[in-house]
């Protein structure tokens, strides 16, 4: 049955593979399963058919017969979980990938996430100048943490697990802000993710939908 993803019709980083379906396309390409992307633009999001699909209205959504997803962390746990190649076999390195994939989402991510608030939406405020320092410390503590776990491995627990897909996406998004290279362990563990074969392939596809296009304003 054909996978049917959502994305951007124009993604605001003019296809960067910042937006959250470029993860989701990573997962498919390492199980090697094919998927169809429905592209839709920010107003359709907004409409009842999409609503349907997705509560908040938001990419990425996934359909495979007759199920429905939402959520990037259910949609790439449904993938590893069907498809070989994302979690191990073992039950208890298995659990841990899975801890990897909530830490990135629950830990990591958030205060990733008001790097981007204190930076585009309160970046005027009058106290933007004070908040914004401490978002970063915030987000640098997070980063030492994980650069003392990862130590000189190559992946987070063994083997590239959806653990690290999904931490490797989170840390994406740090790229501009020149936190990473702060950290050239966690910079060299991110180029790895991006150096896969399947992430090229993910990155690729989402790249071509968005360079014909004019970035969404
Ligand atoms: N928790 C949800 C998940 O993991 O699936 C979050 C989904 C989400 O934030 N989706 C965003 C969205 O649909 C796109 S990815 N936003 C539109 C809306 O809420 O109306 C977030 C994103 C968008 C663009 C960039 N960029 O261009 O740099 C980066 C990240």
């Amino acid at each position: 049955m054909t996978i049917i993803i959502t994305a951007f019709e124009r993604s605001p980083d003019g296809g960067k593979g910042l937006a959250r379906d470029t993860r989701v396309r990573w997962a498919l390409e390492e199980v090697e399963q094919p998927y169809e992307v429905r592209l839709v633009s920010f107003a359709a999001m907004k409409e009842p058919a999409h609503l349907a699909l997705h509560p908040f209205g938001q990419i990425p959504t996934y359909e495979e017969a007759g199920l429905v997803l939402f959520e990037t962390g259910a949609i790439i746990l449904h993938i590893a979980g069907r498809h070989a190649g994302l979690l191990p076999g073992d039950a208890h390195a298995r659990a841990r990938a899975i801890s990897w994939m909530f830490a990135a989402l629950n830990t990591v991510e958030p205060p990733i996430l008001d790097l981007t608030v204190a930076r585009l939406v309160e970046g005027d405020r009058p106290w933007a100048g004070e908040r914004l320092p401490l978002v970063h410390e915030r987000i640098r503590d997070r980063l030492r943490q994980l650069t003392t776990r990862l130590g000189d491995a190559e992946w987070l627990d063994g083997s590239f697990s959806a653990g690290d897909l999904m931490m490797v996406s989170v840390l994406l998004r740090l790229r501009a802000s020149g936190l990473l290279d702060e950290f050239p362990a966690l910079a060299a563990y991110v180029a790895r993710g991006e150096a896969r074969p399947a992430y090229q392939r993910a990155f690729a596809a989402q790249y071509a939908v968005n360079a014909a296009r004019p970035p969404a304003g």
